[in-house]
């Protein structure tokens, strides 16, 4: 048996890369009737059953370190968030969210602030230095700062996520992939195109993902008085709070480490107005459930 990745699945195929090659597999009838299905992603043990062309089947499944249901992929180590300086504007709250989807699954975040040959990055960086995320400034366009953004991804399995229009596509394509970007993948959109998740295998061990129009955003799985616990800049200012679970909210700054550190500016205001904002809507969710 060799190690792989399932990096595609087709129609009852797994692809599955390995140190020998792609191997289009099969699944054992096992994983069935146990209920497990196979996901991109996923670490297995295949056995060959051909050459050439390489086929195999499938025989084990590693545990799964986390799982996405959009996109459906399992074991994800990195979310690269993809922020454009300018042409779309920063949507800070879209970010947060994916920030805190990737907080929940425990999936490391790094933020790349494309587009650099427009405007500078100085207010993405000032707004995440502060929350503990490293922040790459990166251009599709001329090349600067991808070897650097490359070396943090070697070994890990990463998606890249953000609005449309950010260059994920164009980032990507700078990995040596060969996505479509600007309005062509708009015209595909409109016509409904099924999009398959698909890792790309750009270094040893190394796996990227494109994740056009998938919400990797939805949070549901979170109560709202955890919500805090997902913005890790909060917990070191949580002692300057007069009440025990102190959620933050409606807080006076003397009253509020958090509500505090953000009047001082030391937690940057556009994140404190993404908590409430999902604060607000983790209530609502709430209420509706009732
Ligand atoms: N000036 C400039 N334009 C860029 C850069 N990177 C990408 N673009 C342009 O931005 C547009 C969108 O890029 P894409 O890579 O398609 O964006 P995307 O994030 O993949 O968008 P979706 O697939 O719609 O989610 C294209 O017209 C690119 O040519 C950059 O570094 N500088
Ligand atoms: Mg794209
Ligand atoms: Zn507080």
């Amino acid at each position: 048996m060799i190690d792989g990745t399932i990096v595609k699945g087709i129609g009852g195929f797994y692809y599955v890369s390995t140190e020998n090659g792609l191997y289009e597999c099969r699944a054992r009838g096992k994983f069935r009737k146990q209920g497990i299905k196979p996901t991109v992603g996923d670490k297995v043990k295949i056995t060959v059953v051909n050459e050439n062309p390489k086929e195999g089947s499938v025989d084990f499944i590693e545990e799964r370190k986390n799982i996405l249901v959009r996109p459906p992929v399992a074991n994800i180590d990195c979310i690269v968030v993809v922020v454009a300086v300018t042409s779309p504007e920063p949507d800070y709250f879209m970010i947060d969210k994916l920030i805190v989807n990737a907080e929940l699954k425990g999936i490391k975040v790094y933020i790349a602030a494309n587009k650099t040959d427009l405007l500078s990055c100085n207010k993405i960086k000032d707004i995440y230095d502060k929350s503990g995320y490293k922040v790459f400034p990166v251009c599709a366009d001329t090349g600067e700062g991808i070897d650097e953004l490359k070396k943090h991804l070697k070994g890990k399995i990463t998606a890249f996520a953000g609005n449309s229009g950010v260059g994920k596509s164009s980032l990507l394509n700078r990995f040596g992939l060969e996505l479509e970007t600007g309005e062509i993948s708009k015209i595909e959109r409109g016509k409904h195109t099924t999009r398959h998740v698909e890792l790309f295998n750009v270094d040893e061990d190394t796996f990227v993902m494109d994740t056009p129009g998938f919400s990797i955003l939805e949070i549901t799985e979170c109560e709202a008085s955890e919500l805090k616990n997902y913005f890790n800049e909060f917990s070191k200012y949580q002692d300057g709070c007069r009440f025990n679970g102190c959620d933050h909210i409606g807080t006076k700054p003397r009253d509020c480490g958090v509500a505090k550190a953000v009047l001082d500016n030391e937690i940057s205001k556009s994140r404190y107005e993404s908590y409430t904002q999902l604060y607000e809507g983790l209530k609502e969710i709430k209420k509706w459930e009732k």
